[in-house]
């Protein structure tokens, strides 16, 4: 199919050209950039929400319910479930970790998981380029799950404008959390399973943190108690994240979040790309002789780095594809 009028099927929201968008980027077709270069002056819409938290704290069953209050609204819902640690999906419509099956008939409703496949920045490309496909579909608000609270997801979450932290009660000490650098990330702190025992303690932690670290910062992350067992907080969790989007649109906070955002995209791209010529660059050989002056201390890690940007600076580039 021609990419414009592929591209054309992608805005009109149809899902299966929507899912064949998605499946070229995890695939990395050469053909995606194309489309994502025709799709993206139609991007820029969309409130892109991340949810994160440990394995198990109730992230897809939370999205689960706010995707029924937001098709209440009559808006249009996508959902990238990201699992670094599960191997490549293949384009799987669902996994077993996302419990949102009951939307897949929706035709307002596109969800879509993303297994690791090479490494973890290219996942966060790739769930960035997802992301693209979906906000020129015309959806309104995706969601972008990740598990777990490591780097990867640090980096995934500098993809979106609003981030909500999910905890459970129990879940040890809120500090390492804290600790873990995904802090200064969350926007919204929601204590799900809040029906558990342990619900006001960690609560009163996270409200101790706050006042420690954020009280000259001008959004006060609110803390949200959910329980979807017990079907209590998720219309709250949907107003504050509302509120979220309001106040980054009306401080001017959201756009430069975007900005900043749009520059670590871009310094990410050319970091690989710098990455992928030296690999293309330098012969085994040579880099197996500069780490043994190194480790002879020969050598400094800086006069290894010069003669390997000399390498970059010398070659015309894009030899090797
Ligand atoms: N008791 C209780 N269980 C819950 C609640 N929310 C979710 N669960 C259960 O917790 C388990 C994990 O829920 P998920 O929604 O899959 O959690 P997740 O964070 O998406 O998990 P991963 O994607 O595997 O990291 C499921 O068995 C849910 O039914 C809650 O509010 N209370
Ligand atoms: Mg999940």
């Amino acid at each position: 199919m021609e990419i414009s009028a592929w591209a054309e099927r992608i805005r009109q929201g149809q899902k299966r050209a929507i899912a064949r968008g998605i499946s070229f980027i995890e695939n990395r077709d050469p053909r995606r950039e194309a489309l994502l270069q025709s799709l993206y002056p139609y991007t820029g819409s969309a409130a892109l929400i991340g949810v994160t938290g440990a394995p198990g704290a109730g992230k897809s069953s939370l999205v689960d319910r706010l995707i029924d209050a937001i098709r209440r609204e009559g808006k249009t819902v996508g959902v990238v479930a990201v699992d670094p640690s599960s191997p490549f999906t293949g384009g799987a419509l669902l996994g077993d970790r996302v419990r949102m099956t009951r939307h897949a008939l929706d035709d307002g409703v596109f969800i879509r998981s993303m297994g690791s496949r090479g490494h973890l920045g290219g996942l966060a490309v790739a769930t960035r380029e997802a992301a693209v496909v979906l906000d020129a579909a015309g959806i309104d608000v995706i969601f972008v799950e990740t598990v777990g609270v490591g780097q990867s997801e640090i980096d995934i979450m500098h993809l979106v404008d609003t981030v909500a932290l999910v905890l459970p009660p129990g879940s040890g000490d809120a500090v390492q959390v804290f600790k873990a650098g995904i802090m200064e990330a969350a926007d919204l702190f929601i204590v799900n399973k809040a029906e558990q025992p342990g619900t006001e303690r960690l609560v009163k932690d996270i409200e101790e943190l706050l006042d420690l670290s954020g009280s000259h910062r001008p959004w006060r992350p609110p803390i949200v108690k959910t329980s979807v067992k017990d079907e209590m907080g998720t219309d709250e969790m949907w107003r504050q994240l509302k509120r979220h989007r309001r106040y980054l649109m009306e401080s001017g906070e959201g756009e430069r979040r975007q900005r900043a955002h749009l520059r670590r995209e871009v310094e990410a791209m050319v970091e690989e790309e710098l990455r992928r010529r030296l690999q293309g660059r330098l012969e085994d050989s040579a880099i197996k002789t500069d780490l043994d002056r190194l480790q002879q201390r020969e050598w400094t890690p800086q006069q290894v780095a010069r003669k390997w940007m000399a390498h970059l600076a010398a070659g015309k580039g894009g030899d090797r594809e």
